[in-house]
C-alpha cells in the first residue's frame, strides 16, 4: 500500500498560467500532474481542491485504474474539459509515483520503448507567406523533420497561430477576450500559396502541417484539402468543428489529405465514431485534457485497430508536466504518429525542471525515474496567477464564429 498522505494544487504564471497537482504518499514519494485548461484554469483548481483531493487522502496510490473509475463514475456528471482535466492530473501524478516506486522511467512501465525517439513538429509562423517560409527554413536547419505552417491572411488584422513569438505561442492574451475578425474567403486564397512556397523552399523531405483551427464548414474543408494535395501535407488539423463527428464524412468524400483532430476532446466518446468510420488519420487528444495516460492509452488502442495514429497536442499552454507524460506515452505506444512541440519560456522551464531533451528533430523523455519532471514551488510562488482569456472570432458582418 502506498498511502496517499497529502495533495495540493500549485498555480503559477511564469510567462503563462499553469495548474499543477502534487500528490504525496506516506512513504515520501510524490507525483505531479498537469491540470491546465487555458482560459478556464481556476475552474479546475476548485474542482481538484474542493471536490477531488478530499476523496484521495488515505487511498492506495498504486490503484490508478480504480481511482480513475472512482473519479469518473463517482462524479456522476461525467466527461467535459474541467472534469477530465482534473482526473488527468490525478492520473499523471499517480503514474509518476508508481514509476518512481518501481525506480524506472514511466515509458518502461508502460511496456518499454517502441522507437528511439519521438518525432516532433515545430510551429513556423509569420505575418506573410514569405516570413512563414523563412521561419520554416529555420526549423529545418534545427533538424526538425516536421513543421507546421501558419501565416497571416492579407486583409485580416490578425489570425490564429501568428504572433511575435517564434518558438512558443500563447493565444490567451487579454484580461477579457480579444475579438478577432475572420474571413474564410481571404483565408482560402492564402493557404495554398503558403504550401506552394513552402514545398518549393523546403523540398520533399520535410513534413508540412497546418491547423485550420475549426474555421471551415465541411465542404470548405474538403475544398481546401483538395487544393493542398499537390503539396502532400502531412495533415490538415481541426478542419471543421467536431461535435458532429459525421461532418468529417463529407470532407473525406472530397480529399485524400490526411485529417487530424482531437485537441479539444476529453474522452473516447468524442472520437469513437471518427475512428471506427475511418474519418480521420491522426487523433490529437492529450494526456491533460483527455483523462490522463490511463484514458489516452484506451483511445490509442482503439485508434490502432483502424490504423489511426496519434498526434498529441503539445502547445505552450500545456505544461512541461504534460510534455513529459506525453513523451513517455508517445515512446511506448505502437501507433505513434507525431508529437506537437511548442516550446516554453525560460521562466517556465526553470519552474518545471525536466529530463526530456531535443535532438535533431526528436524528443526523448529521458531515463529518470517517473515522469522526469519536477516543480520548484519556491520559484513558482514568485509568479502569481494572472487571468487571461483566449480570443473570440467574429465574421466581417459581426456574426459570432469559431476561434
Ligand atoms: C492549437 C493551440 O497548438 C495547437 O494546435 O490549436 O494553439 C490552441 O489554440 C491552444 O492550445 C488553446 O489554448
Ligand atoms: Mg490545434
Amino acid at each position: 500500500m502506498l498511502k496517499i498522505k497529502d495533495a495540493r494544487v500549485v498555480v503559477t504564471c511564469p510567462g503563462r498560467n499553469f495548474v499543477t497537482l502534487r500528490i504525496e504518499t506516506a512513504d515520501g514519494l510524490y507525483g505531479l500532474g498537469d491540470a491546465t485548461l487555458n482560459g478556464r484554469e481556476l475552474a479546475v483548481v476548485s474542482y481538484l481542491a474542493d471536490h477531488v483531493i478530499p476523496c484521495l487522502i488515505g487511498r492506495d496510490a498504486h490503484q490508478i485504474e480504480d481511482i480513475w473509475q472512482y473519479l469518473y463514475k463517482g462524479a456522476y456528471w461525467r466527461r467535459g474539459p474541467v472534469t477530465m482535466s482534473a482526473i488527468a492530473a490525478v492520473d499523471m501524478a499517480l503514474w509518476d509515483i508508481k514509476a518512481k516506486a518501481a525506480n524506472m522511467p514511466l515509458y518502461q512501465l508502460l511496456g518499454g520503448a517502441c522507437r528511439t525517439g519521438v518525432m516532433v513538429y515545430g510551429h513556423a509562423n509569420g505575418q506573410t507567406v514569405e516570413e512563414t517560409v523563412d521561419e520554416a527554413l529555420k526549423y529545418q536547419a534545427l533538424g526538425y523533420k516536421a513543421v507546421r505552417l501558419q501565416s497571416g491572411v492579407p486583409g485580416l488584422p490578425s489570425t490564429y497561430g501568428v504572433s511575435g513569438d517564434k518558438m512558443f505561442y500563447e493565444p490567451a492574451d487579454g484580461a477579457l477576450p480579444t475579438e478577432n475578425v475572420w474571413s474564410t474567403a481571404k483565408y482560402m486564397r492564402t493557404v495554398p500559396k503558403l504550401f506552394e512556397a513552402a514545398r518549393l523552399a523546403l523540398g520533399d523531405d520535410v513534413h508540412l502541417l497546418h491547423d485550420v483551427h475549426h474555421r471551415l464548414t465541411p465542404i470548405e474543408a474538403g475544398h481546401l484539402g483538395k487544393s493542398l494535395e499537390p503539396y502532400r501535407p502531412f495533415w490538415l488539423e481541426d478542419a471543421t468543428p467536431a461535435e458532429n463527428q459525421e461532418a468529417f464524412r463529407l470532407i473525406r468524400q472530397h480529399t485524400t489529405t490526411p485529417l487530424a483532430v482531437g485537441e479539444v476532446f476529453n474522452t473516447i466518446w468524442d472520437c469513437k465514431d471518427l475512428i471506427q468510420n475511418q474519418l480521420i488519420d491522426y487523433i490529437r487528444a492529450t494526456v491533460v485534457h483527455a483523462g490522463g495516460i490511463t484514458h489516452l492509452r484506451r483511445i490509442a488502442n482503439l485508434a490502432d485497430l483502424y490504423q489511426v495514429r496519434t498526434g498529441c497536442h503539445g502547445a505552450t499552454d500545456l505544461s512541461p508536466v504534460t510534455m513529459a507524460a506525453a513523451l513517455h506515452f508517445d515512446l511506448s505506444i505502437p501507433n505513434f504518429g507525431v508529437q506537437e512541440y511548442m516550446r516554453h519560456t525560460a521562466e517556465t522551464d526553470a519552474v518545471f525542471p525536466h529530463a526530456y531533451s531535443f535532438k535533431d528533430g526528436y524528443l526523448h523523455p529521458g531515463d529518470a525515474p517517473g515522469l522526469g519532471v519536477d516543480l520548484d514551488e519556491g520559484l513558482a510562488a514568485k509568479y502569481p496567477y494572472s487571468r487571461a482569456f483566449l480570443p473570440v472570432n467574429r465574421l466581417e458582418d459581426g456574426t459570432m464564429y469559431n476561434w
